[in-house]
């Protein structure tokens, strides 16, 4: 009877540990870094209450950008009110996964960073304002 019982609690907790093992795997992958971006409506990028600020990735890790956008003065025609697209600054290099179109409110993006070190931008594709020039900001990327 005790033996049984014993078996029961073992074969309990095997049961139990295959439901975490892959739990435990999730929980893993969203541990991604997220990045809560603002898209302002005086067109600058803001994370947090600074403007413009630079951001700092690691090479060839996936990370999730929150954005929030909100309306300038002007916007595309399809609604899209801000854009946010990667440039490389030596060579002018695009990313096409990282070339996206803002609509008002919020959006999630998981993007991969380039595995290549080096200084990068983000700017704005859409004309949002007569700001919209200096709606970027820098990127480093680091190994
Ligand atoms: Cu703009």
């Amino acid at each position: 009877m005790r033996d049984r019982t014993t078996f029961k609690i073992a074969a309990l907790i095997i049961a139990a540990l295959q439901v975490v093992g892959p739990g435990m795997q999730s929980a893993a992958q969203s541990e991604m870094r997220v990045i809560e971006l603002l898209a302002d409506k005086d067109s600058r990028f803001k994370i947090g209450r600074k403007a413009s600020p630079t951001l700092t990735l690691r090479a060839g890790e996936e990370v999730k950008f929150r954005i929030t956008a909100k309306k300038a003065k002007t916007q595309n025609r399809n609604g899209s009110i801000h854009g946010f697209a990667l440039i490389r600054k030596k060579d002018g290099a695009k990313f096409p996964d990282w070339d996206l179109e803002l609509k008002p409110g919020v959006q999630e993006f998981v993007l991969k960073v380039p595995d290549l070190p080096g200084e990068y931008q983000i700017v704005c594709t859409v004309i949002c304002s007569e700001g919209h020039e200096d709606m970027h900001m820098k990127v480093i990327v680091i190994a």
